[in-house]
């Protein structure tokens, strides 16, 4: 699998992180090698992907921020004013901020695993609204996750944007949706964003940059492999892929060898034939009726759905 996973880093006496070296040796070993998406996110990576949201085809960035903007009154409506806000993930762009506007909480909580980052969006957030309380908590929210005691008598709102509920097999997306709910309680409601099936040659492009930020993401896996695990991949004889699977309705990332090559990562051996590949992401995309079955099977009841004026990302509104 490539999917999207989080864990507390766990570090050897030389400082490797143990849970990515396992994952790389497991993965490089597989037929299809494959290594799970969520170590494409080093400092590097993180800055790449920031990159991406800039660049002209990645749409979903732009789409949800416009239905965000457009939309807060109708979510306000919905949701009522004085609910805690638990974001899955800190907010560090604009799309929290949009929707903290909108519908007037009464506290947030950002949930993150990576304890500086969070540190750090929280007291952003917190000076751009004086007066509301801001409660980070440093947790793996794949699991349910203990809510700071100051909210426990508020209702709650999850939000989950960007689609990143997409970056996971629907077997781990399910998962992911019933720690939520476990985490936030029945009766609390839920914000999310769901990329939309759409015609093969936009979502191609838009993994698939002509300025080729989303080729050096994808790449600096291997570099980041090379860096971290003493590895010696040539990393210029991978090449970026982004290949439509219309079976299984998701964009895969592929670094896929230009010619032979034989390389070590801890002091083992592999090797690629021309044109093999390591798959390195998933992204898959909804209909309205595969997004609603998801939600279904995480225990979520979807209420209101919008969309953007181009028709291309869904933002949806669940309850427990
Ligand atoms: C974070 N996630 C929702 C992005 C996506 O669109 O699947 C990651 C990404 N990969 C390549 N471009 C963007």
């Amino acid at each position: 699998t490539t999917d999207t996973g989080l864990a507390l880093v766990d570090r050897d006496e030389e400082g490797v992180d143990r849970a990515f070296r396992a994952d790389v040796l497991a993965g490089l070993a597989q037929s299809q090698k494959a290594i799970p998406a969520r170590w494409l996110y080093d400092d590097a990576g993180s800055q790449l992907f920031e990159d991406i949201t800039q660049v002209a085809e990645y749409y979903p960035t732009r789409a949800e921020t416009e239905i965000l903007d457009a939309r807060g009154q109708e979510f306000a409506a919905a949701v009522g004013t004085g609910r805690a806000v638990v974001e899955f993930g800190s907010g560090s762009s604009v799309k929290t901020p949009l929707l903290l506007t909108a519908i007037d909480p009464g506290a947030y909580v950002p949930l993150d695993i990576a304890g500086d980052f969070l540190r750090e969006s929280s007291a952003a957030l917190a000076a751009k609204f004086p007066g509301l309380p801001v409660h980070p908590v440093e947790a793996d929210f794949m699991r349910e996750v203990a809510l700071p005691d100051a909210v426990s008598d508020m209702p709650k709102l999850g939000f989950f944007p960007g689609s990143t509920i997409g970056n996971m097999v629907p077997r781990s997306a399910v998962d992911l949706l019933r720690a939520m709910f476990a985490t936030l309680g029945r009766g609390s409601k839920l914000l999310i964003g769901m990329d939309l099936i759409k015609d093969e040659a936009v979502l191609r492009a838009a993994y698939d940059d002509a300025a080729g930020v989303t080729g050096e993401f994808n790449l600096n896996l291997a570099r980041r492999i090379n860096r971290e695990l003493g590895g010696d991949i040539p990393v210029d004889a991978l090449r970026h892929e982004a290949r439509w699977d219309d079976n299984l309705a998701r964009i895969e990332m592929h670094l896929v060898a230009k010619r032979d090559i034989a390389f070590t990562v801890c002091g083992q051996e592999f090797s690629m034939a021309e044109g093999e590949s390591i798959h390195t992401e998933n992204s898959h995309k909804f209909s309205r009726r595969s997004s609603y079955a998801l939600l279904l099977a995480g225990g979520w009841t979807p209420q209101m759905r919008w969309k953007d004026a181009e028709g291309r990302f869904s933002v949806i509104l669940a309850e427990a």
